[in-house]
């Protein structure tokens, strides 16, 4: 696929319909890309390998160490997966839920993180977990920093499928002013060296039916946690 770097994308989430996912790269900081529709040449392969995972680590929803349950419910996969309970934020080895190590990362989800990561600059890119988030309609994510991982050097891959969102990238501080970037189905967002602590979160997700994901939307979040 050959890419052109754009100008970012300020469509009206809320108009009929998706636009043309012709791949192009949208330059949003000086070291993060959104690459519009990269993931949709691999979704056969995707979607199958996603519902093996679920199938050995469902869904389930996570109690932030504050006590909140979040509104994203979450699965991984990969040797390390990412957890959260009233004891803090982390990464392990096993599924809390199930006592078994997390699934493998499935060859499609490791090449599309890899080729991502490559097309925004990020060479030998080696994922070792990869979060599996899943929104309803109203679902959001605050806006946070990714840092539990053992190092920043590699950068974040965040994968959207399913229903729209309008992901917000900020700065290093919470208070920072963000953008607003809509996301559709097969947009890839690539962000790390300078950039790699930026805040970001997704807003509420608006209602809507997704013609092959129905009435949700998945993302994968992919990096180097060990
Ligand atoms: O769902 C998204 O687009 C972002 C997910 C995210 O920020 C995270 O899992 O840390």
């Amino acid at each position: 696929m050959r890419y052109e770097t754009m100008s970012p994308t300020t469509l009206d989430l809320f108009a009929d319909d998706e636009p043309q996912q012709t791949p192009r790269r949208e330059q949003i900081g000086e070291q993060s890309y959104v690459l519009r529709g990269f993931a949709l040449p691999l979704l056969d392969r995707l979607l199958p390998a996603l519902e093996a995972v679920l199938l050995a680590a469902p869904f389930r929803q996570m109690v932030t160490p504050g006590g909140f349950t979040m509104s994203v419910a979450l699965s991984s996969c990969g040797t390390l997966g990412w957890t959260t309970d009233r004891s803090g934020y982390r990464y392990t080895r096993h599924d809390p839920q199930t006592g078994q190590p997390w699934p493998a990362m499935p060859p499609a989800f490791f090449e599309l993180a890899q080729a991502a990561a490559r097309e925004a600059g990020f060479t030998d890119f080696v994922p070792d977990s990869c979060l599996i988030n899943r929104y309803i309609p109203g679902a959001k994510m605050s806006l946070h920093q990714d840092k539990n991982e053992g190092s920043y050097a590699a950068p974040i891959v965040s994968v959207s499928l399913g229903l729209p969102a309008m992901f917000q990238f900020g700065g290093f501080e919470r208070s920072d002013k963000t953008q607003r970037v809509p996301l559709f189905h097969g947009d890839v967002v690539v962000w790390g060296g300078v950039d790699r602590l930026r805040y970001h979160g997704v807003l509420p997700i608006k209602d809507g039916q997704h013609p092959q994901l129905g009435e949700q939307r998945i993302n994968f979040t992919f990096r180097v946690a060990g």
